[in-house]
């Protein structure tokens, strides 16, 4: 288990988003940058070598496998930070995304206009030696290392991009942070049964060391049943590790979460009720030990 006087790097990173503000100098309208490769350091390469020695070791028979699949597909276990031309040949091919650099978080619309049209928005910056497990915002080692390779299996490819329609949607009803919780309970911090076991899916977790053990390991967090409309209730924290996670019986089925159900009418049956915080569960709602 991690050291407690570690500061472990929580998957959270989503500080909420710059409102709808104006993109940074050098930025595009879509606060997308160049990824500028040649001008990452030795020590960036080294960063991006260490953690992704750590991460792939640890997380062997932790994550699904669609995961690790993906690490081969994009060729991601080659040394240094991915030059995102290259990657984006590969990952085109796949699932028609492509991953494009920004500066930062960007505002909720402008990240669902990318998700929506299959681009995902990937920190251009890495770490400093000195932050390796404290994140801030999601930087490159986040990004690529935890979505991409989810992102190179059709059935999240499509989710992923429904989510960006959906997420476009909710921001027109005022209903912005249900898909929030939607996209971090499964995207960031999801888990699903393979195998008989509850593995890691949520690219939050497969990126980060200490929430790698906490996730499947600490007796703490509430593992609920993945059901829907608890998720939508389910406020959570982006900067700490989780109360709650939840864990879908089959991780196939993640397209399934959109496609069979209508989002605007969940969010109607959802007006007036409560929020759940993210520390309490029932009984019933947990998974079988
Ligand atoms: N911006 N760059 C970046 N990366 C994210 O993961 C991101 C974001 N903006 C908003 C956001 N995620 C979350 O609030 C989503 O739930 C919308
Ligand atoms: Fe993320």
């Amino acid at each position: 288990m991690s050291h407690p006087n570690t500061l472990l790097e929580p998957s959270g990173h989503q500080h909420r988003a710059p409102a709808g503000g104006e993109p940074p100098p050098g930025a595009a309208m879509d606060w997308t940058v160049p990824q500028h490769w040649d001008e990452l350091t030795d020590e960036d390469h080294w960063v991006w070598d260490t953690l992704f020695a750590r991460q792939k070791t640890l997380l062997h028979d932790k994550v699904i496998s669609a995961f690790e699949e993906g690490l081969e597909v994009l060729n991601l276990s080659r040394p240094g930070v991915p030059n995102f031309d290259e990657l984006n040949v590969n990952l085109g091919k796949r699932t028609g995304w492509k991953v494009v650099a920004v500066p930062s978080l960007i505002p909720d619309a402008v990240f669902f206009e990318h998700l929506a049209n299959r681009r995902f928005p990937a920190g251009n910056f890495m770490r400093p030696p000195k932050q390796m497990d404290y994140l801030e915002e999601p930087d490159v080692f986040h990004d690529v290392f935890g979505h991409l390779p989810l992102l190179a299996q059709p059935a999240v490819a499509d989710f992923m991009a429904e989510l960006g329609n959906l997420g476009l949607k909710a921001l027109k009803i005022g209903e912005v942070e249900r898909i929030a919780r939607l996209y971090w309970y499964t995207i960031e911090v999801g888990l699903a049964r393979e195998d008989g076991r509850t593995k890691i899916y949520g690219a939050g977790i497969a990126s980060s060391f200490g929430e790698t053990h906490y996730s499947l390991e600490s007796p703490r967090p509430h593992r609920l049943k993945f059901d829907l409309k608890r998720v939508l209730r389910t406020r959570y924290r982006p900067d700490d590790f989780q109360k709650s996670y939840f864990v879908i019986d089959r991780f196939e089925d993640v397209l399934n979460i959109v496609r069979e159900n209508d989002f605007a009418a969940l969010c109607a049956e959802l007006e007036g009720l409560s929020d759940i915080d993210p520390k309490t569960a029932n009984e019933s709602e947990l998974l079988a030990a």
